[in-house]
This record gives C-alpha cells, sequence and structure tokens, in this order.
C-alpha cells in the first residue's frame, strides 16, 4: 500500500493523472436517451449499453420521453445537457428537429453519437451540411432491413402475388423512412406482381394501426398481406389481421421482436421478423463514447446485424435469444 501511495505521489507529481498502471480516475457520464422509454427494443439496447458501461466503469444515465416524438424528447435532451455528461447517445426522433437541439450538446462539449436512427443525412464528420457534426451513427442497415422484409413477403404470399402494403409510423424518422423506401425498391425491382398499396401512418400507436389494417381490408378484400415497419406498427397490424379473422390470408412480415412475436409466429399471425440487435447497438455506443473521450479515433459508422426469425428457426435458441427484453 505504501509503495502504491508513493507512486501514486510520484505520478502526481510529475503531472500524470492516469500513469499506466495506476486506476483511471476521471469516471465518465454517458447518457442515453432512447426514441422512447417503453419500447422493447429501447429497453434491449439500454441492457446492451449498461453491459458496456459495467466493463469500462461508466456511469449509464437512461433518460427519455413516454412517446416517440420531438416534442417531448427535445425538453429531456436540454434536461440533459444542462447535467453536463461527458457523452449523450441519442435516437433521434425526427431527422431535422432534432439538428438544432442536438448542436447545443456539441457546442457544451458534450460528445454526441446517434444510436437508432440519425440527423440529416446520416453522413457524419464530412465537414458538408449542417448535420454532419455527430461522431458516429450506430445502427442496423435499414434499407437492407426494408429490403429483406420485402422478400419474407414476397415469399409467404407466393408467385401469385397481390396487393401489400406499409404499415409504418411518420415520414421525417430515419429509420422507418429508410425500411419504407427498401421495402418498396426490391419490390419494384424484383417482385412485378406485388402492388404497392398507399403507406398508412399511425403515429406509433398500435390500436391506429389495427384500425387501418381493417379499414384497408375493407377497401380491398383482395389484400394478401402487410409490412410492418416497427414494433407497434408490426403489432397492431398483426391485430388487425386477426380481428379481421384473416389470420393466414393476410401476410404479416413484422419488423422487431418483442416477446410477444413467439406466439404470433407460432400461430401463424406472422410469417416472419426481422429482429434487430438492438443490444450491439447500445453496447457498441457505449464502447465509441468511451474510446473517444479516451482519446481514440472512431468510426463515424457502425453497422449492426438482423437475425430474421420464422417458424422454422423460432425454438432455436441461438435465434430466440434475438427476441428483445421487456
Ligand atoms: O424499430 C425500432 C427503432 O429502430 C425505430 O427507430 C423506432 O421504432 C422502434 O423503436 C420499435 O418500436
Amino acid at each position: 500500500i505504501l509503495k502504491a501511495a508513493a507512486g501514486l505521489a510520484v505520478a502526481a507529481s510529475i503531472g500524470l493523472t492516469a500513469a499506466p498502471g495506476f486506476a483511471q480516475d476521471k469516471k465518465y457520464t454517458v447518457a442515453l436517451i432512447p426514441g422512447l422509454t417503453t419500447d422493447a427494443f429501447y429497453i434491449t439496447m439500454r441492457k446492451g449499453a449498461q453491459a458496456a458501461a459495467d466493463a469500462l466503469g461508466v456511469n449509464l444515465v437512461f433518460q427519455g420521453a413516454p412517446e416517440f416524438n420531438p416534442v417531448v424528447q427535445v425538453p429531456v435532451l436540454d434536461a440533459t445537457i444542462a447535467r453536463k455528461p461527458d457523452a449523450i447517445l441519442i435516437a433521434p426522433t425526427d431527422k431535422t428537429q432534432l439538428v438544432e437541439p442536438l448542436r447545443k450538446a456539441n457546442e457544451a462539449g458534450i460528445a454526441v453519437i446517434t444510436v437508432d436512427t440519425f440527423i440529416g443525412t446520416g453522413q457524419y464528420q464530412t465537414g458538408k451540411g449542417d448535420a454532419d457534426f455527430p461522431l458516429a451513427y450506430i445502427a442496423s442497415d435499414n434499407v437492407l432491413g426494408g429490403r429483406m422484409a420485402a422478400r419474407a413477403l414476397a415469399t409467404a404470399i407466393g408467385d401469385a402475388g397481390g396487393k401489400v402494403y406499409v404499415s409504418n409510423v411518420k415520414p421525417g424518422i430515419s429509420t422507418t423512412d429508410q425500411r419504407e423506401a427498401g421495402f418498396k425498391a426490391e419490390m419494384k425491382e424484383n417482385f412485378p406482381k406485388i402492388t404497392v398499396l398507399d403507406t398508412q401512418f399511425n403515429d406509433n400507436d398500435a390500436n391506429k394501426a389495427a384500425s387501418q389494417l381493417q379499414a384497408v381490408y375493407a377497401r380491398n378484400s383482395d389484400l394478401k398481406g402487410v409490412f410492418g415497419a416497427n414494433l407497434f406498427s408490426a403489432l397492431g397490424a398483426g391485430n388487425g389481421v386477426q380481428q379481421a379473422g384473416q389470420t393466414g390470408n393476410i401476410k404479416v412480415v413484422a419488423f422487431d421482436a418483442p416477446g410477444s412475436i413467439v406466439d404470433n409466429i407460432q400461430s401463424g399471425l406472422v410469417d416472419a421478423a426481422i429482429a434487430q440487435h438492438p443490444a450491439e447497438i447500445g453496447y457498441y455506443g457505449v464502447v465509441s463514447a468511451y474510446a473517444h473521450l479516451t482519446g481514440q479515433s472512431i468510426p463515424t459508422n457502425i453497422g449492426t446485424g438482423f437475425t430474421v426469425i420464422n417458424k422454422a428457426n423460432v425454438s432455436d435458441p441461438n435465434v430466440a435469444k434475438y427476441v428483445y427484453s421487456e
């Protein structure tokens, strides 16, 4: 102990605060601001972030709003900035409306990394545009995810094709905009017998998504399928199919994998779920923030994976582990 104390005194006298062999004395605080707090996707992301924080001795603060909406997310962000964390990991709820609020964090010297969703074009640190200041974007490849959903839905419907639509949240969210774009591009390029009807926007309200399914089916008795572009859109669209008595006739492909997806796949209500890896997003978010704060350079873009869950693999533990935590 005496030796260690003497070593610390020497280190301090020559201006070393974190000499090799001595514990890092600065404990970093990283704030994680999700799109909304009560969403299994962000609950799972938080778990991954906490695992990295525990491994690195980082203090993780999780603070969010009850709805996926910039009007309620911006005040949470402002309050977080006032507490001066070392870094903010945030899933911006709008591509443009979060630019100025996040600039304030950047100008206050807080490292900004976006997780899941992006601001501007999602191309950061380019020196171009007014929304390139975040250090990194860590997320699924959402265009690819949309394409994967299209392939799964086309396979479920079969060769005859027919009418489908996208159940989506609202325009302006990077993730769900990209999923819809990927889905439509894939259908257009590779599945000419499938007609994509107008997108139905549900404001992240599963009840609204269920009513919309029934309304679209009432107008199109030959409706063949629906792509739910996020957890609540898919849950609602599936409920709508069930309420309409069309389980198995109207095919459902879901983005995201909450606990209920297992039953819904087993019962045949949902044909496939594109599970994201939110724990990976949270883990690499904290690791990237820590790397930056301790003087390392970090990639501006980290892409995480997907697992497609269907009836054939839903019981496999290596697949089931990607079902989100509640
Ligand atoms: O799909 C995720 C997330 O990727 C998206 O940005 C918003 O919706 C979810 O949180 C699921 O509800």
